[in-house]
């Protein structure tokens, strides 16, 4: 990207993790770990790479986005009001009684999500089977799906991954979030899961795998995947969990966590600090 592009996107980013924590704050406690570790790759899907439009969110031909790992919805929606598709004061409603923002995404209820998903491993069979529909009916629109290292140990998606692979479901592009830690703790004490790259090679994925709190490195990454060709795409995303926020990060058990009046005033600060100097 022009270091004008990428100093917007990284303002999109910013935006997001206000976001999450004005969403966050306003219920006390959720999942800010995984939410935060996925702002990036979402402000450069949402910033440059897909196409959509917030007056229209069901436009048939639109790109999709599956957040199989659906307890980050406190990220998405953040992304989509920050976007337009409803109206940013909307975010303090979530997982409130009436809300159109429930913790987990959900496809029948907010303007802008594409699949419902929380029970994790399914959204990646879900997307494999948006991919395929797609390309049965002969269009160019593709599907993301966001996928947490935690959630990969259900067999189920690597169930779907091959089917993609199999059916060369080249408009499917899978981000694995390898911030390294799930609800338990560390994937390595839980179940370690070796190289996702190698992984995803064997079961007939065009791979790489990049620093996935890097704008940049992301861009590139997607701009890859533009290609076509007969595989589907996995970007394993090297990912910090609680990224952009310095005591998140920090906290080992950051899964989820109170957001506090004392916390969200220092953290929006921070945060408010970086939009500046992005935007000057
Ligand atoms: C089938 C299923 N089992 C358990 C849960 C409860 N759960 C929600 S998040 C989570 C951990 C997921 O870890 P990871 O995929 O690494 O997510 P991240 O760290 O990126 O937030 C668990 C066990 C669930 N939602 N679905």
């Amino acid at each position: 990207m022009e270091a004008q592009e990428t100093k917007q996107v990284k303002a999109l980013a910013t935006k997001i993790r206000l976001g999450i924590l004005d969403a966050i704050h306003s219920v006390g406690s959720g999942h800010i770990g995984g939410s935060l570790s996925i702002a990036d790759v979402l402000a450069v899907l949402y910033g440059r790479e897909m196409r959509y439009d917030p007056k229209d969110p069901k436009w048939e031909g639109r790109d999709k986005l599956v957040t199989s790992k659906g307890h980050c919805g406190p990220a998405v929606y953040a992304t989509l009001a920050v976007k337009g598709f409803f109206p940013y004061e909307e975010l303090k409603t979530m997982n409130k009684p009436g809300t159109r923002l429930p913790s987990h995404t959900d496809r029948n209820k907010t303007p802008g999500i594409d699949m419902t998903t929380g029970s994790l491993g399914q959204g990646t069979s879900l997307a494999a089977g948006m991919a395929y529909g797609e390309r049965l009916k002969g269009s160019d629109c593709r599907v993301f799906c966001i996928v947490g290292d935690g959630e990969s140990q259900e067999g189920q998606c690597w169930e779907a991954f091959e089917f993609a692979a199999a059916k060369k479901l080249s408009n499917l592009v899978v981000l694995l979030d390898w911030n390294k830690r799930q609800l338990d703790g560390y994937l390595d004490d839980c179940m370690p899961m070796g190289s996702f790259e190698d992984k995803f090679k064997a079961f007939g994925f065009d791979t790489v795998t990049v620093n996935g709190n890097d704008v940049d490195a992301l861009a590139e990454a997607l701009e890859r995947t533009r290609k076509g060709g007969d595989k589907p795409y996995a970007i394993v995303m090297d990912t910090v969990k609680g990224a952009g926020i310095p005591d998140v990060e920090a906290t080992p058990m950051n899964h989820s966590i109170p957001v506090g009046d004392e916390q969200y005033a220092k953290w929006t600060a921070e945060l408010n600090k970086q939009l500046k100097e992005l935007e000057d």
